[in-house]
């Protein structure tokens, strides 16, 4: 790539497990790959992001430790601060930030201050920043805001890109691209490997069915209810549960399980960056949230091959065939998500149709590439000045 076609890209993310954070660190990643110089700016080293190179930069963050400052929630100065410094001396073309709240107003102020050289903001929403924090009427007007004045907004999915309009008061002219989330298709293969499985349940049967959950446990994930669809499958055809991730969710539901006598059948493995191999060796995947902008460990699931039994809310009908690549089910309807699991795991001609489908409409739907053509379409289009508000 030509000196004059490489851009300088600042992203600006949580650096958690979060699928936001997740999938800002593989734009940035797949940029560099394409020759871009990526300038990665937040609290932490992003989950993913293992070590840097000319290509890829990071710049940590930091907030003064003064005694008065301690609950003045001074992160998004510290951030604008930072913004402003790595843009003024990176000479940045675009500043991509992923969630809103605050980091989308915290690249409005750090603009404000550079004026002429400012980059331009890309502001990539993800779910509770639009449809929990982010219209929460302590932050709803500034967020409101700073979306309005980034120079391009995206969703990864139509229904976000609505709950943003009707949840902000923003007019449906007001353009919001639609970009879908994507996964690594070569990462995130099928390979049904059970010997990964029998190393966490020894004594695993030959037809034993395994499910898993992925998630940071918050309350919006209805950990309760993978506990009480695992439960009642159990009860009609013995089986296991693996639990990845880690958050408030997770003390209750392992008190459940054992109050149900059920915690030798389940696996609590924590926070855990390397589970491809479990994820593609599991029978379904169970995703019951009460929201869910897209639902990214679903579609890591269903690259997999694994076939989905998540609630019917949110961006989840944009991304599961419900009856072709998994089931959907009424938020808390633990008996008719107990039934698809039964469904699905008891008839493995079934099994193997849907987990076929499900990597196929990875593959012709989600795949990386095109979704990062599209991301570098938009960001040529704003240097150019061509999409710019
Ligand atoms: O809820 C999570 O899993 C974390 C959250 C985040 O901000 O990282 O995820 C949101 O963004 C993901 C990536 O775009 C989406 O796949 C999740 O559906 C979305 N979570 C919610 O909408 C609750």
């Amino acid at each position: 790539m030509s000196a004059t076609d490489r851009l300088n890209l600042g992203i600006t993310c949580f650096p958690t497990f979060g699928g936001s954070g997740l999938i800002a660190t593989e734009i940035g990643l797949a940029m560099a790959d394409r020759g871009h110089r990526v300038h990665f700016i937040a609290r932490d080293l992003p989950v993913r992001l293992h070590g840097t190179s000319r290509q890829v930069l990071f710049h940590e963050v930091t907030e003064s430790d003064y005694p008065a400052l301690q609950h003045a929630g001074t992160y998004p100065l510290a951030l604008a601060s930072k913004m402003i410094e790595v843009a003024s001396y990176e000479r940045l073309d675009i500043l991509h930030v992923h969630y809103a709240v605050p980091h989308a107003t915290a690249a409005w102020m750090a603009r404000e201050v550079l004026g002429d050289k400012a980059p331009r903001i890309v502001t990539t929403l993800h779910g509770t920043d639009t449809t929990l924090v982010g219209t929460d009427p302590s932050y709803l007007p500034i967020t409101r805001f700073s979306i309005l004045r980034s120079d391009a907004v995206t969703a990864p999915s139509e229904f976000l890109r609505r709950a943003t309009w009707e949840g902000f008061g923003i007019p449906e002219t007001f353009p919001i691209e639609v970009i879908p989330n994507f996964v690594d298709t070569e990462r995130y293969a099928p390979a049904r490997d059970r010997a990964c499985l029998r190393e966490l349940f020894p004594a695993l049967g030959e037809d034993e069915p395994v499910l898993i959950h992925v998630s940071n446990f918050r309350p919006v994930k209805r950990v309760g209810d993978v506990v009480a669809t695992f439960a009642e499958v159990h009860r009609r055809l013995p089986c296991r549960l693996i639990m990845i991730g880690d958050g408030p969710e997770r003390s209750p539901a392992e008190r459940r399980l054992r109050e149900l006598g059920l915690e030798e059948r389940v696996a609590f493995l924590g926070k855990q960056e390397h589970f491809v191999e479990l994820l593609a060796a599991a029978d379904v995947f169970l995703l019951p949230s009460e929201q869910e902008s897209f639902g990214l460990a679903a579609l890591e699931a269903l690259s997999c091959g694994v076939p989905v039994v998540a609630s019917d809310i949110g961006g989840i009908p944009e991304l599961i065939d419900p009856g072709v690549t998994g089931y959907l089910a009424p938020v808390g309807d633990v008996g008719a998500m107990a039934e698809h699991v039964l469904a699905l795991v008891s008839e493995p001609a079934r099994w193997s149709a849907f987990s076929r489908r499900a990597r196929e409409r990875v593959l012709a739907r989600f795949r990386l590439s095109p979704a990062i053509d599209r991301y570098e379409a938009l960001y040529r289009r704003l240097v150019a000045g061509r999409a710019g508000r």
